[in-house]
């Protein structure tokens, strides 16, 4: 009986998950900027799905035959570089419980609630450094919950923001976040860490694990691919703007679909989704009172460290200050585990995209230091990076947040441009 029980329990819950049974990943070989046209126009049905355009593309088993006949009709080499996604993703996790019976288990993947009482339970840990607050609910009702870390000096302090999880999919992410997170406080509190407590000192920080969590939670319930939101806007075929294409700055440029059935989708207007305009309200209104020296938006992956611009192929003013800090925190990831993380201005070393967050940061706020940082790994696993690679993911970055913060606190603030 029990075990009918539970096996129904598992018919429901296997059966209301997507399959991507016999699903591939191809890396392509693009050389050229012809090859960027090819590739884009292959997807003209938004039925594929770049998992990062324009080299890898996940493509179902009925359009595999169509898809290598056009990449060799159009002379584009290309490996099969994931044999089966419903394999990888069945082998990204674990089987055990997620929490951990001595705590929170930081070397598994967590779903939305399971963050939600994290957040609560940090601030349990380390109540006079940490507290939490809400910018608001997501599309389908769910708290935005982020925490603010840092030492109270009874003075104005300088701010920095990081988030997770804009991307749904991208599951390392908000797993990096609260790990680093807590490093913060433990490495300060343990008193062995003076790097650790000056940065706490100088630095409000402000952090959202998870931004996406009517998405995220969708990739948990239902599909495991899914990136962008959960609201159906009217007039649209299909569900989800991006939301790393909808703030409003430099909205509906290059880099961003007027398709909703695109992954890219830029939503019908700026700020269409609450999650996004929530975010930037909140980051408006705190940075009357504080200055903000650095945003990360943390995504995987491909391991890059990307700065501003995305809308345009242009430097922006302050790339001098930019080029300087990227490279002093790629070194310092380096440092941790040999990871090599490139960087550079979004818009050349990766592609363009518009309505991003790093450009809001910049453009809008006028935050010098605004990233998306683009976490493990180079595409072996792609999104379905397993759990055991989640400790040395998070410890580089943290490292290189920690050496990066110490060079801006030690950068002189330079006069706010008008970009
Ligand atoms: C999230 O995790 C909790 C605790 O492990 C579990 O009770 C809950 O059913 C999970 N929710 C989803 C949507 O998987
Ligand atoms: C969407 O973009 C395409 C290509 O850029 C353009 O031709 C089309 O007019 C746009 N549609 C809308 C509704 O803006
Ligand atoms: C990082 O790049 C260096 C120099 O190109 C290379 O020797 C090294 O193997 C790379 N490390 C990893 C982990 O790929
Ligand atoms: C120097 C350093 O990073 N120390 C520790 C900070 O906190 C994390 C998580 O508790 C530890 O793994 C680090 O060793
Ligand atoms: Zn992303």
């Amino acid at each position: 009986m029990q075990r009918l029980v539970v096996f129904s329990l598992c018919l429901v819950a296997c059966m209301a998950m997507e399959s991507f049974d016999g699903y591939k990943v191809l890396r392509m070989e693009v050389t050229s900027e012809e090859h960027i046209e090819i590739i884009s126009e292959l997807d003209f049905d938004h039925e594929l799905d770049f998992w990062d355009f324009p080299r890898d593309l996940m493509v179902p088993p009925h359009l595999l035959e169509f898809v290598q006949f056009y990449l060799k009709s159009n002379e584009i080499n290309h490996v099969v570089w994931i044999e089966d996604v419903q394999a990888k993703i069945d082998a990204a996790v674990s089987e055990e419980p997620h929490i951990d019976v001595d705590g929170f288990d930081y070397y598994v993947y967590h779903n939305y609630s399971e963050i939600m009482v994290w957040v609560d339970s940090i601030v349990e840990a380390y109540p006079t450094l940490a507290s939490t607050f809400s910018v608001g609910l997501s599309h389908e009702g769910r708290d935005l919950k982020c925490l603010k870390i840092g030492i109270d000096t009874g003075k104005t302090k300088r701010a920095i923001w990081f988030n997770g999880a804009i991307h749904a999919r991208e599951w390392v992410s908000p797993a990096t976040v609260m790990w680093m997170t807590n490093a913060l406080l433990s490495n300060h509190t343990t008193g062995t860490d003076e790097d650790v407590t000056f940065l706490l000192e100088s630095f409000d920080m402000y952090i959202l694990p998870v931004m996406n969590p009517d998405g995220y939670e969708y990739s948990w319930t239902t599909n495991r691919m899914w990136r962008k939101t959960r609201t159906h806007h009217p007039g649209d075929l299909c569900y989800g703007t991006d939301p790393n294409r909808n703030f409003d700055y430099m909205w509906g440029g290059l880099g961003a679909s007027n398709v909703s059935c695109a992954s890219t989708y830029r939503g019908p207007h700026a700020l269409s989704e609450v999650e996004v305009k929530n975010v930037v309200e909140f980051i408006r209104q705190q940075s009357q009172s504080q200055t903000f020296r650095l945003f990360i938006d943390y995504h995987s992956y491909s391991q890059m460290m990307l700065s501003t611009w995305g809308h345009t192929y242009d430097l922006p003013p302050d790339y001098d200050l930019m080029e300087e800090h990227m490279k002093i925190h790629t070194e310092a990831i380096h440092d941790a585990f040999g990871a090599n993380y490139t960087y550079g201005p979004g818009s050349r070393i990766l592609y363009p995209v518009s309505g991003g967050s790093r450009d809001w940061g910049y453009g809008d706020r006028g935050i010098p230091y605004s990233y998306t940082i683009e976490l493990r790994d180079t595409g072996e696993h792609g999104f379905l990076l397993p759990e055991d690679q989640i400790y040395e993911t998070a410890f580089e970055n943290y490292r290189g947040l920690i050496a990066g913060l110490l060079h801006i606190e030690a950068t002189p603030v330079r006069a706010q441009r008008h970009v």
